[in-house]
Order: C-alpha cells, then structure tokens, then sequence
C-alpha cells in the first residue's frame, strides 16, 4: 500500500552536507520525494514534533540539538514508506544501528543521529501537517 511518510535530516546531518546522502539513499530505495523545505526549528515548534518526549530525562539535550541549526524536512511516499524509512535509518542509537543504514553508516551519538521519520501512520500524519500544512 502506498503511503506518506515525514522524513527530515537534523542538523547535525545539514551541518555535515549529509542531506544529498540521505536523499540519495531514499530515491535510490526507489521511493519519490514529494515536498522538501529547510527550516529553522525554534522551542514551540520542537516541543509539538517531539510532544510524546517533552517530559522525557532526555528531552533538553533534544531540545538543545533540534534547534541548533537548520533542518531540511521532506515527504516522502512509496509502497509501505513508513516502515521502508524507518529500515533504512536504523535503529535510534546509531552505535547500535546495523551498518547499511544511515544511522549506523553515518552516526554515532543517539542525540545527533542525523535523521528523524515518522513512526506509523497517525504520527506520519500528525508530522506532515505540523511541517506542511
Ligand atoms: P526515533 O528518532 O528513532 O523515532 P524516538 O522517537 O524514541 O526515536 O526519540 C526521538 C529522538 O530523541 C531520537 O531520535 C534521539 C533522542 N533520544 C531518544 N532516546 C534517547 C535517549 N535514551 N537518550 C538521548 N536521546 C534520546
Ligand atoms: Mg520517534
């Protein structure tokens, strides 16, 4: 089944001139890139992408990071995108990521992990609307 799914490459990845990497990685998986806008992400906007963290131990590190710089958000859609995504960035903590996937090729700390996608279809959703209306 076809689906939408939020992707966006973090700052430490922007930082880095990691966003042709991470695109590549996408297109070349065969999914098609939709919409895509570099931002700035300043605390309100943080704590409604990142509601379910606000109360989290780890949240001000999150919170410090995600709004350190520019990020590029995108959509992207494809068969199953959401999960097909989730596999091709690895696991949250890049030193436990599998190498193949973005996190675990490219990254090390979980704080700067260089990309975020959404997690299933309501939060797909929910993302979409929060970064493209
Ligand atoms: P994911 O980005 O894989 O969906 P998540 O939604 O659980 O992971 O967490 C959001 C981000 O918060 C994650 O990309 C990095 C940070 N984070 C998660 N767990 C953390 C932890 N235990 N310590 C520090 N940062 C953490
Ligand atoms: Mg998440």
């Amino acid at each position: 089944m076809s689906e939408h799914t939020f992707i966006m490459v973090k700052p430490d990845g922007v930082a880095r001139g990691l966003v042709g990497e991470v695109i590549s990685r996408f297109e070349r998986k065969g999914l098609t890139l939709e919409r895509i806008r570099k931002l700035d992400i300043d605390e309100a906007l943080a704590r409604r992408h990142y509601a379910e963290h606000v109360d989290k131990p780890f949240f001000p590190e999150l919170l410090e990071f995600i709004t350190s710089g520019p990020v590029v958000a995108m959509q992207w859609s494809g068969e199953e995108a959401i999960s097909v995504c989730r596999t091709l960035m690895g696991a949250t903590d890049p030193k436990k990521a599998e190498v193949g996937t973005i996190r675990g090729d490219l990254g090390l700390a979980v704080t700067n992990n260089l990309v975020h996608g959404s997690d299933g279809p309501e939060s797909a959703a929910r993302e979409l609307e929060i970064f493209f209306g």
